[in-house]
């Protein structure tokens, strides 16, 4: 199908090109069945937004009633393993927060992400030592949490990353970071924003602070901030743009700072599985391009990150009946489309990436119900070398939250 190679009309501010057309041939199945299980590892997915007692401006923010639950959020991506058919996820959209995040922060040197857990009381967070997570301590009393998407990312440019609360009937909030906790919830749209497919956070326009991506049916509406608030909807899709059926992720998947779109599709009637990237130009998205034939999606979830420390963000996919698949970007291309270890490595709970021991490279974190296994990254593609074949207890304890699980540099 030639979906996306009508390449059209430009919308606003771009010039249509057409960029780097590497279609990688190579055809690389691995990682995914199609069958899919639904987001097994789901952390907040099946969970109902209880609704919080309000008084608090937070609750606002937390509206619940309705149960959008398959949006669950969560970077814990856990869900990002969606696997519904249809066309996708906004739980991936925690995953790409994460992973952007990761991305954007590289930059900092020695910073480590740490474990951040929503629940519907309030955000608790376990610090990275570097080999281990500490006990959980409180940085938010009260609730905050979207029930479309729970995103984490530098909303503001200090350097630590804030979190995003996405409600299907309320205006977008944020919670900055202060290094130690999160402030008080404050809105930073006006009205209900949110994408059909997947709202997503990430700096797309270089500037150092995550924006407020909504990847809608047949357009990307983009909310940039302005450090204080999400700007106003500015069109940056091209005409002809088709999300992907199977998972929409955002991250700097080309190293030029600007994060792009990963569209991800699984074998659907005539619709071939295939990976297409859409570059970021900074004020729009070119045409998306194929960087990889074939299938690459994990049955648990599907997330984005810098596992070599290269700058460009390279993929993940968690399986539990698979092994757990990696894919290196070239920075026009998904290149090795390899096992990360021998053994299956998964959580029940969550799926996540993120450089918990600050060297650069975005480590694999699985959470399940009762413990944290970190698989730190090598950063090598070789078959399975990215982690070692015995994984650590980073955490014993529960972990994830009941409305999401995330891996942020939050300090
Ligand atoms: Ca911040
Ligand atoms: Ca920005
Ligand atoms: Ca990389
Ligand atoms: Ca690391």
């Amino acid at each position: 199908m030639a979906r996306r190679a009508l390449v059209l009309a430009v919308l606003t501010l771009l010039p249509a090109c057409s960029s780097s057309s590497t279609g990688t041939t190579t055809e690389l199945d691995s990682a995914a069945p199609d069958s899919a299980s639904a987001d097994s590892g789901a952390t907040d997915t099946a969970l109902p937004d209880s609704a919080a007692d309000d008084t608090s401006a937070v609750d606002s923010t937390v509206a619940d009633t309705s149960a959008v639950d398959s949006t669950a959020v969560d970077t814990a991506v856990a869900d990002a393993a969606t696997a519904d058919t249809a066309v996708a996820d906004t739980k991936v959209a925690d995953a790409v927060a994460d992973a952007i995040l990761d991305a954007s922060d590289a930059a900092a040197p020695k910073a480590k992400a740490s474990l951040v857990q929503m629940n519907a009381a309030g955000i608790n967070v376990a610090l990275s030592s570097g080999t281990a997570f500490a006990p959980f301590g409180s940085w938010l009393t009260g609730a905050f949490f979207g029930d479309v998407a729970n995103l984490a990312g530098d909303v503001d440019g200090d350097g630590k990353a804030d979190l995003v609360g996405v409600p299907s009937t309320y205006e977008v909030y944020v919670v900055l970071s202060s290094g130690s906790s999160f402030g008080t919830p404050t809105k930073w749209t006006t009205g209900i924003y949110k994408g059909t497919k997947a709202t997503l956070l990430g700096d797309v326009n270089g500037d150092g602070k995550a924006d407020l991506v909504a990847i809608n049916d047949t357009t990307i509406g983009v909310r940039l901030s302005t450090g204080s608030a999400f700007a106003a909807e500015t069109i940056w899709s091209l005409s002809g743009f088709v999300p992907g059926n199977k998972v929409n992720l955002l991250a700097d998947v080309t190293g030029d700072g600007k994060a792009d779109l990963v569209l991800i599709d699984q074998a659907v009637g005539t619709t071939p599985a295939a990976i297409w990237v859409s570059q970021s130009t900074g004020t729009g998205f070119f045409t998306a391009t194929k960087w990889l034939a074939g299938a690459f999606y994990g049955e648990d979830a599907t997330v984005a990150g810098d596992l070599d420390g290269d700058g460009k963000a390279d993929l993940v996919g968690f399986n539990h009946t698979f092994a757990t698949y990696v894919a290196r970007s070239t920075g026009s291309a998904f290149a090795s489309n390899v096992q990360a270890a021998s053994a299956a490595f998964f959580g029940a709970k969550a799926n996540l990436v993120g450089d918990v021991d600050g060297d650069g490279k975005a480590d694999l974190v699985a959470v399940d119900a009762d413990k944290v296994r970190v698989g730190i990254s090598s950063g090598s593609f070789a078959t399975n070398a990215l982690i070692p074949a015995t994984i650590p207890v980073w955490f014993t304890g529960v972990a994830y939250g009941d409305k999401a699980t995330l891996v942020a540099k939050v300090k």
